[in-house]
């Protein structure tokens, strides 16, 4: 069984108008719900490979009974943590079609109470004897302790549950020490680790051994529309992506980081699982949602992703 831990999820209100104009009263012209928040993300992209999966962290209110109505759409088992007055914050996507412009902003989240953090690790310490994969992704609503990464990943190590880490700033540096078996950093998120902003390839090319070397196994770091860089113990290449016309990114690393676990999870090597991700994460790229993406048009961009060996 796998399952993904949200300590911040999200509700996705896509709001999609002709342009943006300034001072102006500018009229919606569609509004969509999607699945938000980095782990239920992944989740989502697990069910509709087919991989049943469940979906714990913290929700509530009403943003959260719509995000746990889209989970149940796609059959994920949901075992969250419903803290008492806690409202599930929401990321509010502005498509700006005219332009093909697309701005995300993000609400912090509520903070959570301490008997909720309690329970939440009692169910991760529960969930990770029967889980093979646990996935902890995104961000984290106040309450929580910056190590809160470090400590869950550790439970479930413990648990001989094979751990992979999403994540930024501080809960990132500090969840690297409880030495998850992959990370998957954005340049941004490589650059919080290293503590400057890597001049080049190489430079993060040897950091990220440094991080093998630490004892985590696959150091995945995507590079926008640059494509990726996967460095582990055996083999270090770049991935670049198919030439596609982009409509919204948002959740483009969430459906690359969900689809190479998938893959994973199925014993694939790196290079199938990552040439995958990142045809799916292109398909996404080419959908207005923030969480769909079209698995046959992903395969027939699969031919054009290219792998080169470092
Ligand atoms: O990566 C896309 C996304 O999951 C959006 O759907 C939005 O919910 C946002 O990221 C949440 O990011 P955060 O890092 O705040 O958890």
């Amino acid at each position: 069984m796998i399952a993904t831990v949200t300590l911040n999820p999200a509700l996705d209100k896509i709001i999609i108008l002709d342009q943006i104009k300034n001072c102006d009263n500018n009229k919606i012209k569609e509004e969509k719900f999607d699945i938000g928040g980095k782990g239920t993300h992944v989740s989502s992209v697990l069910s509709d490979l087919g991989l049943k999966n469940i979906a714990t962290g913290i929700l509530g209110g009403h943003a959260g009974s719509i995000l746990e109505s889209l989970l149940h759409k796609k059959d994920i088992e949901c075992r969250f943590i419903y803290p008492p007055n806690y409202e599930t914050r929401t990321s509010y996507i502005i498509i700006e079609k005219n332009k093909n412009n697309h701005f995300m902003l993000t609400e912090k989240g509520d903070k959570v109470d301490a008997k909720s953090v309690d329970e939440l690790f009692e169910l991760i310490r529960k969930l990770s004897t029967s889980c093979e994969f646990m996935i902890f992704s995104g961000g984290v609503c106040p309450g929580f302790d910056v190590n809160i990464y470090r400590k869950l990943i550790e439970l479930a190590n413990e648990n001989n549950c094979k751990t992979f880490l999403d994540a930024s700033g501080d809960y990132l540096i500090e969840g690297v020490k409880g030495k998850p078996f992959m990370i998957k950093p954005n340049i941004e998120e490589i650059s919080d680790i290293i503590g400057h902003k890597p001049k080049n390839i190489d430079e993060i090319v040897f950091y990220a051994k440094e991080l093998i070397k630490y004892g985590i196994s696959i150091v995945a770091v995507t590079l926008d529309s640059n494509g990726s860089l996967i460095v582990s113990e055996n083999e270090t290449f770049r991935i670049y992506p198919p030439k596609i016309k982009s409509i919204n990114t948002v959740g483009c690393g969430d459906v690359f980081f969900g689809s190479s676990i998938f893959k994973l999870y199925h014993n694939s090597n790196l290079r199938e699982a990552f040439k995958f991700a990142t045809a799916i994460s292109a398909s996404k790229a080419m959908n207005l949602m923030t969480s769909e993406f079209d698995i046959n048009e992903a395969l027939k961009l699969l031919d054009e992703v290219t792998v080169e060996y470092i």
